[in-house]
C-alpha cells in the first residue's frame, strides 16, 4: 500500500533499498519502509551543493521564483489524495486531517506566489537634502528546516514556499519518525522543478539523519537560517548552537494551549470547538487544546457535556472513518500514562485515557482521549504532554482566568469563548493572553496560513507562514543615496 503510494508520488525507492533506518506505521506498528541515513560528511556535502544552488537562485527575479512555487502548488493539487493518505500511514492522522495538511501546503504555495511580487521594502525620509533612503530585502542563503512528525509536510511547506520565493536554497531534516512523507514531498517539488525548466540543481534537498547529522546542519555557518519545529528541549539546544555562530533561527516549540470558557459562552459551539482542538490529531498538534479554564458556573455542565461527546468519538484505524487515530509510538503512550498518574496524585479526577484496541493492534497505541478535572494548575498541567489529555480547571473572575492562561512556561495558542465584548477585547489586549495566537469563539488549533504562526516564551518566539513572516527568510539592507553635489553629514556634524 505505502510502496504503491510512494511510487505514485515519484519516490525513487531504489535509492533507499539498502537503507538502515526502518520506518513503522503507528496504525498497526508494521514496517512500511527503510530509508538511508546521512552522516555528517553527507550533510556537509549537501550544504556545499545548496550553497551553489543559492548563488544561482538569488539572481532569478522573485516573480519568476514564484512561478516555481506556483507549479509546485499545481503538482500538490494533483497529488493531494495520495500524499494525504501517505501522511495518514506515516503519522496515524485520520484521512480528513491528512488531506487538510496537504491543503495547508497548497494554501501556503498560493500565498507565496502572491508574495513573490510583493517583497516590499520601505522608502524612508532622509534628514539630508538631496538624499533618499530605502530598505531592500535580499535572499539570505541556505535555509535548514527541521520538522516534527506531527505535521510532517505542512510545516516544511510553510518554510520552503517562503524560502524559495525569497531566493534561498533549502535542506530539510524531517523527523526520523516521518521520513517517507518527506521523500514524497521532495519528489513532488522536483516534479515542479522539471516543469519549471531551469531551477538550479539541489535547490531543495532532504537529509534524513540522526541527531549527529542534525548537528552538522545546525552548527554549519553556511546555513544562514535554521527553522526548527519540535520540543522545547530540542529548540533550546538548536537555538543556542545557532546563536553561538551568530546564525538566525526561527523556533516553533511546545505549546500548552488554553480555552477560557466564560459564563456567557455558547456551549454548543464550545463543545464542538473543544472536541476538535483537544481530541483532533489524537492530541498531537502543537496547538492542541490542553487546558480548559471554565467559569465556576459552567464547569460542571461542560464536563458532563464533554464526557458524553467523548463517549461517542470513534477511535481506530485512521483511514477507516475514525475521528481519533493512534499515538505515534510507545514512548508517547508511556508519557501519557505517566502524566495521568501524576494528575491523579495531584487530586485530578481522570475520565478516559485508557488504552484501546490492544488485542487488534498489539504494536500500536490507540487511546481514549482523557478529560481530567483538576483542583488546581499543578506542575503536570504546566507541562506539555503530547497526547489527548484535557485538564479542566475553574475560575471565579476573568482576571484570574487570564492569569491561569498565562501561568505556564509556553505561549503558543489560546482562546476565549464569550459573548461579552469586554472580556473578548481584554483577552486580546496587552493585559490579556501572552500567547502568539489569541482567538475568540474558535478553538486553539487549526490556524489558517495567512496569519503569522508561532508563540512566545518556551514556544521559542519564531513566526512562520503568513503575514510578514517572509522577512525572517531575507536579509534587510538599508540604503542611503546621495543625488546632490554636496556631502552633508547626518546629525548636523561638521567635519571640515
Ligand atoms: C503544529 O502542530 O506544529 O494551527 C502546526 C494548526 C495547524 C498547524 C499546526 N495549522 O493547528
Amino acid at each position: 500500500m505505502v510502496e504503491h503510494l510512494l511510487t505514485r508520488l515519484g519516490v525513487d525507492l531504489s535509492a533507499h533499498a539498502a537503507g538502515s533506518h526502518a520506518v513503522h506505521t503507528p496504525i498497526d506498528g508494521s514496517r512500511i519502509g527503510t530509508v538511508a541515513l546521512d552522516d555528517r560528511a553527507a550533510v556537509a556535502a549537501r550544504i556545499e551543493r545548496a550553497q551553489h544552488a543559492f548563488e544561482a537562485w538569488r539572481a532569478v527575479p522573485a516573480p519568476r521564483r514564484g512561478e516555481l512555487v506556483r507549479l509546485f502548488g499545481e503538482v500538490l493539487r494533483r497529488n493531494k489524495q495520495a500524499l494525504g493518505e501517505l501522511v495518514s500511514w506515516e503519522t496515524g492522522k485520520i484521512a480528513q486531517e491528512g488531506l487538510g495538511e496537504v491543503q495547508e501546503m497548497i494554501d501556503i504555495c498560493d500565498f507565496a506566489v502572491g508574495l513573490s511580487r510583493q517583497l516590499y521594502g520601505l522608502t524612508i525620509a532622509s534628514e539630508r537634502p538631496g538624499h533618499h533612503m530605502r530598505e531592500t530585502w535580499h535572499p539570505l542563503g541556505v535555509v535548514g528546516v527541521i520538522s516534527a512528525f506531527n505535521f510532517p509536510v505542512a510545516v516544511w511547506a510553510w518554510n520552503t514556499a517562503l524560502a524559495l520565493v525569497t531566493g534561498n536554497a533549502v535542506i530539510w531534516k524531517p523527523s526520523e519518525k516521518a521520513p517517507l512523507t518527506a521523500l514524497a514531498s521532495q519528489a513532488l517539488l522536483e516534479q515542479a522543478m522539471r516543469e519549471f525548466g531551469d531551477a538550479p540543481a539541489h535547490l531543495s534537498q532532504v537529509s534524513v539523519g540522526d541527531r549527529d547529522a542534525g548537528l552538522a546542519l545546525v552548527e554549519d555557518a553556511r546555513v544562514a537560517l535554521v527553522s526548527a519545529t519540535g520540543s522545547t528541549r530540542m529548540g533550546r539546544d538548536v537555538g543556542q548552537r545557532v546563536a553561538a555562530r551568530f546564525g538566525r533561527s526561527i523556533l516553533e516549540l511546545g505549546g500548552n494551549n488554553a480555552m477560557i470558557l466564560a459564563p456567557s459562552a455558547d456551549l454548543d459551539l464550545a463543545v464542538r470547538a473543544i472536541l476538535f482542538a483537544a481530541v483532533g490529531t489524537a492530541g498531537q498538534r502543537c496547538t492542541t487544546l490542553r487546558r480548559l479554564i471554565a467559569h465556576e458556573s459552567v464547569k460542571d455542565e461542560i464536563v458532563a457535556r464533554l464526557r458524553s461527546a467523548y463517549a461517542k468519538v470513534r477511535i481506530g484505524h485512521p483511514l477507516q472513518g475514525s475521528l481519533v487515530g493512534p499515538l505515534i509510538d510507545k514512548a508517547s503512550h508511556d508519557a501519557m500514562e505517566s502524566a495521568l498518574a501524576r494528575a491523579r496524585a495531584d487530586g485530578g479526577k481522570v475520565h478516559g485515557g485508557d488504552r484501546r484496541l490492544q488485542a487488534e493492534y498489539p504494536d500500536a497505541y490507540y487511546v481514549a482521549p482523557a478529560i481530567v478535572d483538576m483542583p488546581a494548575q499543578t506542575e503536570v498541567v504546566r507541562h506539555e504532554t503530547f497526547a489527548p489529555i484535557l485538564y479542566v480547571m475553574s475560575y471565579a473572575d476573568i482576571g484570574q482566568a487570564i492569569r491561569l492562561n498565562n501561568e505556564v512556561p509556553q505561549g503558543l495558542s489560546s482562546c476565549i469563548f464569550t459573548a461579552d465584548v469586554r472580556e473578548a477585547e481584554l483577552f486580546q489586549s496587552a493585559l490579556g493572553s501572552d500567547c502568539g495566537i489569541a482567538n475568540v469563539n474558535i478553538g486553539t488549533s487549526g490556524a489558517e496560513i495567512g496569519g503569522a504562526f508561532g508563540g512566545e516564551k518556551e514556544t521559542g518566539g519564531g513566526r512562520e507562514s503568513g503575514s510578514d513572516a517572509w522577512k525572517g527568510y531575507m536579509r534587510r539592507q538599508t540604503n542611503t543615496v546621495n543625488y546632490s553635489r554636496e556631502l552633508p553629514l547626518a546629525q548636523g556634524i561638521s567635519f571640515d
